[in-house]
């Protein structure tokens, strides 16, 4: 994908035919290449590629919820099928960016993973579809338009098809802070369907509120005559998650596990309960993406709850003569989340949905 984008940063005109500075080429090359190949980026301009351009949004905002500064997320379905994401955040700050020359709003939204570059401090974890940023929702968009709210005043920009067609304003003051991102699917790029579906939305945001404990998130339909809008918000987290897992099944414990530790920056949690049931159902994410293939986070969760299930029956001496137990009579029953936020992931070779 880089070797991609150099190239045909190589391969534009010189800036003294255009006027452009080689900083302004890249960035409008950046995200032609997006609209040219869509599904390099966002995996397919099927039904969920089209959903994947909320989750892409919706992630920045969980990031600034994680970072300490947000503590809600709306979610819009407008009657045209365009969206809405606005949170209680910092706002995307609106200054120049001293070597682009544009604010830095701008940046976030026209250049290919800028996500946070301009903020060394900021701790982004949430893991984007493939990671690739908002502007790549931009791209993909006939138009979006950003509101920020910040420093005591309104601002806002207006993008099509990625290209700036309204430059940062500034409206008028407000008393709040955060960020709105609207965007409308582009038709040429989701040529089957620009029509968004309430419950796989739902689904995808209620998730998120369990993975991001106290983060409120809520989802509003604007596209039927009544409106309709939900708000997940789980003070317990994955523990909620386990409780719902489990809702019609026989629990063999009343309280769920729950685990939390934090090292190094890179923070593991796991909520387990034991059901009455034969089957294991244990799912893994990493930076709040389901990894349904598994990985250390997964089989470092499996190969401890074995040990330490050993070591207890050893030394309470309940094996009698049995052998140890096996990871498969340790998780028999067993319902958990293990969930790992890491600031620079490694998916490697993995297939994100
Ligand atoms: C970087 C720096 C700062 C805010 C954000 C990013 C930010 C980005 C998004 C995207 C959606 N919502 C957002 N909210 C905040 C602010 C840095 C500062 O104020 O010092």
């Amino acid at each position: 994908m880089e070797e991609n984008e150099n190239a045909m940063a190589a391969a534009a005109p010189a800036p003294e035919q255009t006027g452009y500075t080689a900083d302004k080429i890249t960035v409008l090359e950046g995200l032609e290449a997006v609209r040219k190949r869509p599904s390099m980026y966002i995996g397919d301009t099927g039904i969920r590629g089209l959903h994947h351009l909320v989750y892409e949004t919706v992630d920045n905002s969980i990031d600034e919820a994680l970072a300490g500064y947000a503590s809600q997320v709306q979610v819009t379905i407008h009657q045209d099928n365009s969206i809405s994401v606005q949170d209680d955040g910092r706002g995307i700050p609106v200054d120049m960016h001293k070597d682009l020359g544009i604010p830095a709003v701008e940046v976030v939204m026209t250049v290919l993973h800028a996500g946070g570059k301009f903020d060394h401090n900021s701790y982004k974890v949430s893991g984007g579809l493939h990671g690739v940023g908002v502007s790549c929702v931009n791209a993909l968009s006939d138009w979006m338009e950003v509101e920020v709210h910040r420093d005591g005043m309104a601002h806002d920009i207006r993008f099509e098809r990625g290209v700036t067609v309204r430059q940062l304003r500034t409206l008028h003051a407000v008393n709040d802070r955060g960020t709105k991102v609207t965007f409308h699917p582009d038709a040429e790029i989701f040529q089957e369907t620009t029509v968004y579906v309430w419950n796989t939305l739902a689904k995808r945001l209620r998730e998120l509120a369990f993975l991001n404990r106290g983060v409120r998130i809520s989802l509003t339909d604007e596209r039927e005559e009544e409106l309709r809008t939900e708000t997940f918000y789980y003070e317990g987290g994955i523990s909620e998650f386990v409780m719902m897992l489990n809702e019609h099944k026989g629990v063999v414990h009343p309280e769920v596990i729950y685990m939390h530790k934090e090292k190094d920056g890179i923070d593991v949690e796991v909520a387990m309960q034991y059901n009455e049931a034969f089957q294991v159902e244990i799912y893994s994410y990493a930076n709040n993406i389901n990894t349904f293939e598994g990985g250390t986070h997964m089989t470092g969760f499996q190969t401890a709850l074995t040990r330490t299930i050993n070591n207890y029956a050893k030394g309470a001496n309940l094996l009698k003569g049995d052998k140890p137990m096996t990871s498969s009579d340790t998780q028999e029953g067993l319902t958990a989340i293990v969930s790992v936020k890491v600031p620079d992931p490694q998916f490697e070779g993995q297939t994100k949905t």
